[in-house]
C-alpha cells in the first residue's frame, strides 16, 4: 500500500531493506526543496554512509492536494536513470533500488555537491558545468535516437517513456498558460503591462505555438524532460543530473534549451559585469554537443554518416529549437506558477528589471530564432537590456 514516508518511516524503510550495516546508528531528514516530492536523506552516524530516498507525492507539492498527479512519475524517474546510466554513468547518481507501489527510488547521496542553480547564485562557475551537460546531453541523445539504437529498441523505448501527465505539466505550464490569462500565473502587480502585451504579442504566439506542437510531436530522443539548474548537483570538478521524472520522447533541442534558458535567468540576475561566464557555459555546452554527437554520429552504422550535410542540417535543426525553448522556459519562469530562485530572491526594483529584461528576451529568442547563432546570446541579452533598444 502507498502511504506517504516521515522521516521515521523512511529510517524503518532503509532498515527493511538492508542497505545499513545491523549495527547502523540511523538519522532522517526530510530535505526536499523541489516543486513535487519527498526527499529523505538517511545517514549512519557512526559510519557517515548514506543514502537518499525520493517519494513521488500523489500531489504536486508546490500547489497542494488539489493537483493531483500520478506516482508512476517515480517508476520513469528510476528507469531514465538507469538508463542514462548505460551512456554515462558517471553523470547520474547510482540508483539502489526503486519500488512502484512506494513511488521511491534509493539512490546514491549527492550532498558533497552543491544544487547548480544555488552555487550560481552565490557566484561561483562550476568550470565543468558545460563541458558535462554538453557530453552528457550529446550521449544520451546520441544513443536513445534512431541514429544510435536500433529501430525496433527504440519504439519499445518510445513506449516505455510514454509519460502524458508529466508531459501535460509542461505543455500547459511551459508552452500555454504564460502566453494566455491564465490562473497558473503568478506575477508581481507592477508587470502587468508587461504581461498584457506579451498576450497580445499574436506572431510571439504563432510562434511559441510552433515549438508547443515540436514538444507534442516529436518523438526524437529520450529527454531528461526537466533540465533546469536546480536539477543539476555540481562542484569544479563533478557535475551529477538529478530528477528526471519528466524523461519522454521529444525533440532533441529541449534539453538543452532549457539548460540555456536557466543560464541565462541566472545571468540576468547577475551585474553586467558578471555574466561572461554563462554565455561561455551556453557556448561551450553547444560546441561540447555538437563535438561529441558528431563523433558517435561518424563512428556508427548511420548509412548517412558519410554526408556531412546530413548531420550540418541537424544541428542546425537542433539549434533553432533549443533556442526557441529557451525563450519560453525564460518567459514561463518570469510570469508562470514555476519561477526560479536566480530572479525570486532579488530585491523589489531589481527583480522587476530582471524580469521585464527577461520577457523581451524570451520573446526575441522565440520569435528570431531561426536567425540566431550560439554566439548571439551576450549580444541579444545586451540588446534586450532595455525598451526599444
Ligand atoms: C507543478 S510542477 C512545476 C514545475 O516544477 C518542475 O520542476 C517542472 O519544471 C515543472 O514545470
Ligand atoms: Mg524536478
Amino acid at each position: 500500500m502507498y502511504e506517504p514516508l516521515t522521516e521515521q518511516k523512511a529510517i524503518a524503510l532503509a532498515v527493511r531493506l538492508g542497505l545499513f550495516d545491523d549495527d547502523a546508528l540511523l538519522s532522517s531528514q526530510e530535505i526536499g526543496d523541489g516543486n513535487l516530492n519527498l526527499v529523505f536523506r538517511i545517514v549512519n552516524e557512526r559510519t557517515n554512509d548514506s543514502i537518499i530516498i525520493k517519494q513521488a507525492l500523489p500531489y504536486a507539492k508546490v500547489v497542494g492536494e488539489s493537483w493531483p498527479l500520478t506516482l508512476k512519475r517515480a517508476t520513469i524517474e528510476s528507469q531514465a536513470l538507469r538508463t542514462f546510466a548505460s551512456y554515462v554513468p558517471h553523470y547520474v547518481p547510482k540508483v539502489y533500488y526503486s519500488d512502484e507501489i512506494l513511488a521511491i527510488t534509493v539512490m546514491e547521496d549527492l550532498s558533497h555537491l552543491q544544487i547548480a542553480r544555488r552555487g550560481l547564485i552565490e557566484g561561483k562557475t562550476f568550470p565543468k558545468l558545460s563541458e558535462h551537460i554538453g557530453e552528457f546531453v550529446a550521449k544520451t541523445a546520441f544513443y536513445t535516437s534512431d541514429f544510435g539504437m536500433n529501430q525496433q529498441q527504440k519504439k519499445k523505448l518510445v513506449q516505455q517513456f510514454t509519460n502524458p501527465e508529466l508531459c501535460k505539466i509542461t505543455e500547459d505550464l511551459v508552452f500555454t498558460d504564460p502566453f494566455f490569462d491564465h490562473d497558473t500565473n503568478n506575477f508581481e502587480a507592477e508587470l502587468r503591462a508587461d504581461v498584457e502585451q506579451l498576450w497580445h504579442d499574436d506572431e510571439l504566439k504563432r510562434e511559441t505555438a510552433k515549438l508547443k506542437r515540436l514538444f507534442l510531436t516529436k518523438a526524437d530522443v529520450l529527454l531528461h524532460g526537466d533540465l533546469h539548474t536546480g536539477s543539476i548537483f555540481a562542484n569544479d570538478e563533478e557535475t551529477k543530473v538529478i530528477d528526471p521524472e519528466f524523461a519522454f520522447y521529444g525533440p532533441i533541442g529541449f534539453d538543452l534549451g532549457q539548460f540555456f534558458a536557466n543560464l541565462l535567468l541566472n545571468a540576468l540576475a547577475r551585474d553586467e559585469r558578471n555574466r561572461q561566464p554563462l554565455f561561455t557555459h551556453i557556448e561551450n555546452t553547444w560546441n561540447v554537443f555538437t563535438r561529441t554527437f558528431a563523433e558517435l554520429w561518424r563512428e556508427s552504422n548511420e548509412p548517412y554518416a558519410s554526408v556531412s550535410s546530413v548531420l550540418a542540417d541537424v544541428f542546425s535543426e537542433t539549434l533553432v529549437e533549443a533556442i526557441g525553448f529557451a525563450g519560453c522556459e525564460v518567459i514561463r519562469r518570469t510570469i508562470g506558477l514555476a519561477h526560479v530562485a536566480d530572479i525570486d530572491e532579488l530585491p523589489l526594483e531589481q527583480r522587476l528589471e530582471a524580469k521585464r529584461h527577461a520577457l523581451r528576451l524570451g520573446r526575441e529568442l522565440i520569435v528570431h530564432r531561426h536567425n540566431l547563432r550560439v554566439d548571439d546570446f551576450k549580444r541579444l541579452v545586451e540588446q534586450t537590456a532595455h525598451v526599444n533598444s
